[in-house]
């Protein structure tokens, strides 16, 4: 067991050092630190071109890009959110005084099911907030109509969004057109890194310059201030990084769907296990790797999970507990759980496995056997006892045997 080495949920990714020490020579030479410095405005640039999208505003994470969207929208009263996510979607609602509305989730794509929004629009009601959760498409036209009817910004939280494109129009185009904005996360822990940082797609060149000014304490030139805005400027260091990440990010995502497809061959038909797949005409980023694990496995959740933590294998619950349990929101009346029993089953089930592009081929399999023999299941070595089935074709939810109350 010495010799294997821990396995995280993730690993960053990082471009060959050598690649990277141009860039900083020219900050050393220059000393252009930050401020919307040259590498600043080439990597803006970069990415519109490699996202397919229009308008680009770097910022500092994903977080500060959140508070800073919906404040640039004028985002006011009330938000219609999904409990499903990372605490900052909900956190960035209340830095700008507004109240979350938590609604509840689709039992397939897991992202804020738009059959429930309606019930949820009160006169308080400005925005909504969904997220493409493991990068996985909202249903955008079905959102977009709610918006439209009701006269609603739509803020994507898009962190896990990078790269995802879907089918438009005969054409795979990038999902974070759709909406007022949309938000990228470059943290560490995501498909593409920068270390920190984030992003706020805009569709046109007016809502980018708002978004630019509030990122820069509301300057508009040297001496006039129009906003009360913030610092949320990516630095050169990171921008320059990043310009160096996007070379690789597309190998990366390849290998990401590599390991994908093996956990899917892996994990097929077993009994309690439930896989997510994205609609079929999507590109996705393979950016986690979520099960669910329901009753028939054998063994809960929590036991897969200090089953693979005792081999070394650090799997997260990606996402329990529900934000509407945290503290500063269980006291609202739309994070009562009868409101939100798909999330909670599904918080209650959830478990992301290892993925990232240096993970071999063995570990995969070592993670699997580790969760079937947490329920007593032969391990691998010798005839394998895993079924042998084709990976999963797009599209498909697999069997599953999740007991969702709905
Ligand atoms: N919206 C959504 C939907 C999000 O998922 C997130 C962030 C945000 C908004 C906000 O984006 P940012 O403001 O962060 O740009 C992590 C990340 O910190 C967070 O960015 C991410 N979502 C969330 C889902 O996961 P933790 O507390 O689970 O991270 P941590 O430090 O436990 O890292 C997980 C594993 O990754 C570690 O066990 C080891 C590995 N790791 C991590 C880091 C940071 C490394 O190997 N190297 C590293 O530098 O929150």
């Amino acid at each position: 067991m010495s010799d294997r080495r821990p396995l995280y949920v993730t690993r960053p990714e990082l471009p060959p050092l050598e690649e990277f020490l141009p860039y900083l020579k020219e900050i050393w030479d220059t000393r252009i630190l930050s401020n919307n410095g040259p590498f600043h405005q080439q990597f803006e640039q970069a990415l519109c071109e490699h996202l397919g999208v229009r308008h680009i505003s770097l910022f500092t994470n994903a977080t500060m890009a959140l508070v800073t969207a919906l404040q640039s929208m004028r985002v006011t009263g009330e938000v219609i959110t999904t409990p499903y996510s990372f605490v900052a979607t909900a956190h960035s609602a209340m830095w700008n005084g507004i109240k979350p509305v938590f609604v509840d989730i689709d039992p397939v794509t897991l992202n804020l099911d738009p059959r429930k929004i309606e019930a949820a629009i009160t006169p308080q009601t400005t925005a909504i907030m969904p997220i493409h959760c493991y990068g996985t498409p909202c249903d955008v036209d079905a959102i977009q109509a709610i918006a439209d009817a009701y006269n609603l910004k739509v803020i994507y939280d898009a962190a896990h969004a990078f790269g995802v494109r879907r089918m438009e129009g005969g054409e795979m185009r990038s999902v974070l057109n759709h909406g007022d904005l949309s938000v990228l996360s470059f943290h560490a822990t995501k498909v593409f890194n920068t270390f920190e940082g984030g992003a706020i797609i805009a569709p046109d060149a007016k809502t980018k310059q708002r978004i630019d000014h509030l990122k820069n304490f509301g300057f508009i030139n040297e001496t006039t201030v129009v906003a009360t805005g913030i610092n949320g400027k990516m630095s050169e260091f990171n921008a320059a990084l990043g310009l160096v990440q996007l070379q690789h990010v597309d190998g990366a995502i390849r290998r990401r769907g590599e390991i994908d497809a093996l956990y899917r061959k892996l994990l097929a038909d077993v009994p309690g296990i439930r896989l997510l797949a994205p609609p079929a005409d999507a590109q996705p980023n393979h950016s986690y790797f979520a099960v669910l694990i329901g009753p028939d496995f054998g063994v809960s959740r929590d036991a897969v999970y200090e089953a693979l933590k005792a081999e070394q294998i650090m799997a997260r619950r990606y996402f329990y507990p529900l934000i509407s349990d945290f503290p500063m929101y269980r006291g609202l009346p739309s994070a009562a759980p009868a409101n939100l029993p798909i999330a909670r089953a599904v918080a209650d089930q959830v478990l992301c496995l290892p993925i990232f592009p240096s993970l071999e081929d063995a570990e995969v399999e070592r993670v699997v056997s580790v969760m079937l023999a947490a329920r007593g299941q032969a391990v691998f070595g010798g005839p394998s006892v895993l079924p042998d089935v084709p990976s999963q074709p797009s599209g498909l939810l697999r069997s599953s045997t999740l007991a969702l109350s709905t």
